[in-house]
Order: C-alpha cells, then structure tokens, then sequence
C-alpha cells in the first residue's frame, strides 16, 4: 500500500508527464506547420514517450493501491520564434523535470519506500539521456545558427536520432 504523501507525489509527476507529452506535442504540430517535416516526426515520438512515462507510473499507482489521477492539463505555447528557441524550451522544461524526479526520490527515502525508490530509478536514468540528447541537439543547432542548408539538413537528419529508451521495460 503507498503511503499517502509518495501517492501524492507520483500523483503530481503523472501530471508533469501528461502535461510534457501535451508540450511535445504542441511543438510537433508547429514545426508540422513551419515545414520542419522531420523535427515534427521526433517531436510526436518525443510526445508519445512522454505518454507513456505517464501510463508506466498511473499503473503503479494503481497495482500499488492507489489512485492514479488523470489530470487537467494547461495550453502549451502554439508557436516558437526558431528551432533554437523551441528546443531551449525543451531543454529547460527537461531541467525542470529532472528535478522534479529527485525531489519525488528524496521523498521516497524519506518515507522508506523503497519499491517506490527502485520503480523510479528508470526515470533518474532517462532524464539523464534525454536531458544529454537536448543538449548534443542544442550544440547542432548553436553550430548551425542561421545557416539555411545547415537547418534542411538538421531537420533531415533528426527524424532518425532516437530518444534512447526502452519503454517496455
Ligand atoms: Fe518523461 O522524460 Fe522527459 O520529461
């Protein structure tokens, strides 16, 4: 049975999983829009990920006998000034969400949970890679900078850069 204050807290990183995949994929259908046909592509996969870090932890919520929330979620941005501003974004929103899943793990051992602790090593281990994969994307972009041969090929190539994970795990 999860202690009332861990079912809080994954009850609240739910909502920051729900809320990322709604942001994702609200950047997929702008570059859809902009032409960006291969950002789009990895931001919808980046979406789907996303969905399903929310679906892993509202079924342990529930094997474990809680509740899982579905939450309401709020408008992401509609539009971006450049590619560079929107996977700032997504970098900086990654930030946010690491620190959101250690403050989820210091609860845990607060609270000796330490199933909860070990479920939520998956996700300290994919905020390392996604935060890492932001970056290395971020260094392509600063490189390329306004060069329009070099954002045909950025976009060209990205479709195929895969965010790490193993989901089925
Ligand atoms: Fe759920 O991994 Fe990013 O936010």
């Amino acid at each position: 049975m999860l202690k009332d204050k861990i079912e809080t807290a994954l009850n609240d990183q739910i909502r920051i999983e729900a809320q990322s995949s709604q942001i994702y994929l609200a950047m997929a259908s702008w570059a859809e829009t902009e032409g960006l046909g291969g950002t789009a592509q990895f931001l919808y996969k980046h979406s789907d990920e996303e969905r399903m870090h929310m679906l892993k932890l509202v079924q342990y919520v529930n094997e474990r006998g809680g509740k899982a929330l579905v939450p309401q979620l709020s408008q992401p941005d509609r539009s971006y000034e450049s590619l560079t501003n929107l996977f700032q974004t997504l970098l900086n929103h990654e930030i946010m969400v690491s620190g959101e899943i250690n403050n989820l793990v210091e609860v845990c051992l607060n609270e000796k949970d330490y199933t909860t602790h070990n479920f939520m090593q998956w996700y300290v281990a994919e905020q390392i890679e996604e935060e890492a994969l932001a970056r290395t994307i971020m260094d392509k972009l600063n490189m390329i900078g306004e060069d329009k041969g070099g954002l045909y090929l950025f976009d060209r190539d990205i479709e195929s850069i895969s965010l790490t994970v193993d989901n089925t795990k």
